[in-house]
């Protein structure tokens, strides 16, 4: 297959953790300005694009630096960035995202926690990059660094890189070599499928929910603009009520089900993509894709328990005589159709779930049948 894949990968850190260094090394040419000191890279994100191999391109998104009396503004920022990247396309959002500490700095702050914490826990795969490794003596920091993340976020050690930015010549003349990039892109592979699995069934629960509150909403308005003080009960106006929400409610159940299928299919594409580079092509035969249930026969009925109970206890509540009859009568119609929407409502939600959860399950059946070459 031709297709060619995209993945994000956005860069973020306080000023001078070497963000710009990590991008400059991922690119291997000095493509942005780095620099100790003052915050060198201005406010934004800057984007650069690199094929990893011929048919994964990598989007790589180099971000203002936090400083201390920045705080919010840089949070702002970033949280534009990630809602402008938290959309149904599987092209339009952050694969992964990188946050960078300085090992130099020994320490981890309560901001770095609870940033990564508020960027893991909207399924957003957080890689921690600790630069400056090359320093030296750095190595009981880097532990208690892994340590600290490991214990107060859900990044585990294989999320957490050790990685020099930089080549350098030593005063004894010794050549340093820069490390960690291999190991980074590795796990941008690994995320970006993780990603694709994690993030599809919240995408269809989003839309599924949606759908299925307009449903709602446009029923209970029919309700209220249909149920007149002539008649409100009668046979036939009923029948074409129910018929209204029973046909829309199907139609609404499609469209979940097609949703569904197109989520699948795009992730489909990306796993076979990605299977060259598995080993053994391991990549499973999906057959039983996408069964999803029937809607089960959608009419309020006469008997049904909660709008009778309801209904009868309004109908109880106000004497029927005269124009407050009529009145009670429509109201009491207005309650016993908002009941079963209702429960016609959880019908449609139940549904929903089973196909998140069938979406979820065949993503992850074909998550498990690959396992990504290092
Ligand atoms: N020894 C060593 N120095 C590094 C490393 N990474 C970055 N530096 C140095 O740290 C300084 C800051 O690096 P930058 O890449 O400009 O940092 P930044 O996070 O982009 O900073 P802002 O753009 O200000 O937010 C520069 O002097 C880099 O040369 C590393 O891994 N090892
Ligand atoms: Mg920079």
């Amino acid at each position: 297959m031709d297709k060619t894949c995209e993945t994000n990968v956005l860069i973020l850190g306080k000023t001078g953790v070497g963000k710009t260094s990590l991008f400059n090394y991922i690119f291997g040419v000095d493509l942005m300005k780095t620099g100790a000191g003052r915050p060198v890279t201005g406010m934004g994100l800057f984007e650069e694009t690199i094929a990893l191999n011929p048919n994964l391109l990598l989007h790589l998104y180099d971000s203002w630096g936090l400083e201390a009396d920045k705080s919010e503004s840089w949070k702002a920022l970033i949280q534009k960035a990630l809602d402008q990247h938290n959309v149904r396309e599987i092209k339009d959002w952050f694969h992964t995202i990188i946050y960078c500490l300085s090992a130099k700095a020994a320490r981890v702050e309560d901001f770095d926690l609870e940033m990564i914490n508020t960027l893991a826990k909207d399924g957003n795969p957080v890689l921690v990059v600790l630069t400056h490794c090359d320093v030296m003596n750095v190595k009981p920091s880097i532990e208690a660094m892994r340590k600290v993340i490991t214990e107060k976020t859900s990044v585990q050690n294989q999320d957490i890189v050790e990685v020099s930015n930089h080549a350098k010549k030593l005063l004894s003349g010794k050549q340093t070599e820069a490390f960690g990039k291999e190991q980074i892109i590795h796990r941008i592979k690994v995320n970006l499928l993780g990603s694709i699995s994690s993030k599809m069934p919240k995408i269809l629960e989003d839309i599924g929910h949606q759908k299925i509150d307009q449903w709602y909403r446009d029923c209970l308005e029919v309700v209220e603009k249909n149920v007149g003080f002539l008649n409100p009960s009668s046979a036939k106006k009923e029948q074409a009520r129910n018929q209204y929400f029973d046909i829309y409610a199907q139609d609404i159940f499609d469209e979940i089900t097609k949703e569904s299928d197109a989520l699948f299919n795009e992730a489909y594409d990306y796993y076979n993509v990605f299977s060259s580079q598995f080993f053994g092509n391991a990549l499973v035969e999906v057959s039983n894709q996408q069964k999803t249930p029937q809607i089960t026969h959608f009419q309020i009925k006469k008997g049904d328990k909660i709008a009778s109970t309801i209904a009868g206890t309004i109908f109880l509540a106000i004497p029927v005589v005269g124009l407050l009859g009529k009145f009670a009568i429509r109201e009491k119609t207005k309650a016993y159709y908002r009941e079963g929407l209702r429960h016609n409502k959880a019908l449609l939600e139940n549904l929903l779930e089973s196909c998140v959860v069938i979406l979820n399950d065949e993503l992850k059946k074909i998550n498990s049948g690959l396992s990504i070459e290092a």
